[in-house]
């Protein structure tokens, strides 16, 4: 079979079975097209995507302005190595530093790596400036949550199915409860404590939104014991959520009714996904002077990280996150489609409930978590023309990407509406 001949479906599900990992479980469509708000599979079916590769295509399928800066950079230089300077790696850290207000960034490539490299920041702080005795700082996460597929990152994770059988696990570790600002507070009494790592909304647990303080508390209570605020917003950051970033502690908006946390801004920012528009893995850690400066050269890196091809996507897929306006943009249709999914919910029983910011928002399905029943809508909806996927059990995650206008949101509300409706238990 020649590389390029095209495939129906079958025959490509049917290779990927063959040849692939069975790490994860597709929905059955074979997308070969995107643009925009849309994909198509490769019997030319059109889709809306509601999932947005889990909020890294933010900037819409194939924006024109992030592949023309992909193209032009890869006709030039894509790789160096950090053995060397590039003419493109400064600019992208002066341009990212000043747009999210920090002093420093250290790039990487995937947002696990990025959760990694701020894991090893906040412990070499905390030996070398909070003064936690060698080898005993902790780190303090939430249950449910998700960072990524590393063994360290997996050591923070309660979900059977990411930590079976892949012990033994990193210790120093402790995890608690979500939206619990009095576990937190009860765990911060150990002087060990280096960081709280936390996501703003928990997108993978089933897009939980907490209760309107606890971010902006957790804040304060970490800033009151000396223990750094790692915000993850792999998922929740660049507009996804209606704000530049869902702890929006430097967002110059003056939305009174502003749905970020005001006032809260990270120690530590991990940012990934979006960063680039979802055309080339780029993530990054971005931190102050004061704690960036104890990775010194030789303690971290990576063969990829900073590379001039990933600075060039990703200071166009940031341009046009300001240029096209996508944080407001995300704000207003996640209000609009919130107020139309809890319309829905009047009409049907089988629509329990609707959460989240901009975006980034999840039904949850008035089934048990264990039924099919949001696997079996899922795949009406992709019937009718629109792709998401359930997050665990009975939630389906809806995220488009933020370019959508209001007329394509409520085409999709309606298919959504029609699917449901006419979906029988
Ligand atoms: C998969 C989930 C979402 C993330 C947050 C770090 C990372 C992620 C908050 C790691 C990655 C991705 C991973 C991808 C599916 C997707 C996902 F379902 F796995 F949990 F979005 F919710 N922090 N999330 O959401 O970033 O290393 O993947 O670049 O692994 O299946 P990564």
């Amino acid at each position: 079979m020649a590389v390029l001949e095209q495939l129906t479906s079958q025959q490509a599900m049917d290779l990927e079975n063959k040849y692939g990992a069975h790490n994860y479980h597709p929905l059955p469509v074979v997308l070969s097209r995107g643009e925009g708000v849309y994909v198509w599979d490769v019997e030319g079916k059109k889709y809306y995507d509601f999932l947005s590769a889990y909020s890294a295509v933010n900037q819409g399928h194939c924006h024109p302005k992030i592949i023309t800066a992909l193209k032009d950079q890869a006709e030039k230089l894509t790789l160096t190595s950090r053995a060397f300077y590039n003419d493109m790696l400064g600019k992208f850290e002066k341009y990212a530093t000043e747009f999210f207000g920090y002093d420093k960034l250290l790039p990487m490539n995937t947002g696990a790596e990025a959760v990694e490299t701020a894991l090893k920041l906040a412990r070499k702080w905390g030996y070398e400036k909070k003064g936690i005795p060698a080898n005993k700082a902790s780190i303090v996460v939430c249950q449910n949550n998700f960072h990524g597929r590393t063994i360290s990152i997996i050591s923070a994770s309660n979900d059977p199915v990411a930590t079976e059988n892949f012990g033994p696990f990193t210790p120093g570790i402790v995890s608690i409860r979500y939206n619990d600002i009095n576990a937190l507070s009860e765990v911060l009494k150990d002087e060990n404590v280096a960081a709280f790592l936390v996501e703003p909304i928990q997108g993978e647990a089933g897009v939980y939104v907490p209760d309107g303080n606890y971010i902006k508390e957790a804040f304060e209570l970490c800033k009151s014991k000396n223990v750094l605020f790692i915000a993850d917003e792999v998922q929740t950051g660049i507009a996804r959520t209606g704000r530049l970033l869902a702890t929006c502690g430097n967002c110059s908006c003056t939305d009174k009714n502003c749905s970020g946390t005001p006032d809260v801004k990270p120690d530590v920012l991990i940012l990934g996904k979006a960063i680039s528009g979802g055309v080339f893995p780029v993530s990054a850690v971005l931190a102050n002077d004061d704690l960036m400066e104890v990775i010194r050269p030789g303690n971290h890196g990576s063969t990829f990280g900073g590379n001039p091809l990933a600075c060039s996507v990703a200071m166009a897929a940031l341009e046009v996150v300001k240029e096209e306006r996508l944080a407001e943009n995300a704000y207003e249709l996640g209000e609009l489609f919130r107020s139309e999914m809890e319309k829905l919910i009047q009409e049907t029983p089988l629509v329990r409930l609707v959460r989240g910011r901009g975006l980034l928002n999840a039904i949850v399905i008035n089934d048990t978590e264990d039924s099919s029943t949001a696997w079996n809508i899922c795949m009406a909806l992709k019937e009718n023309g629109l792709l998401a996927k359930p997050t665990h059990g009975n939630i389906i995650r809806f995220a488009p990407p933020l370019v959508m206008t209001k007329e394509q949101l409520l085409e999709c509300v309606q298919i959504i509406r029609n699917t449901i409706i006419a979906y029988e238990v």
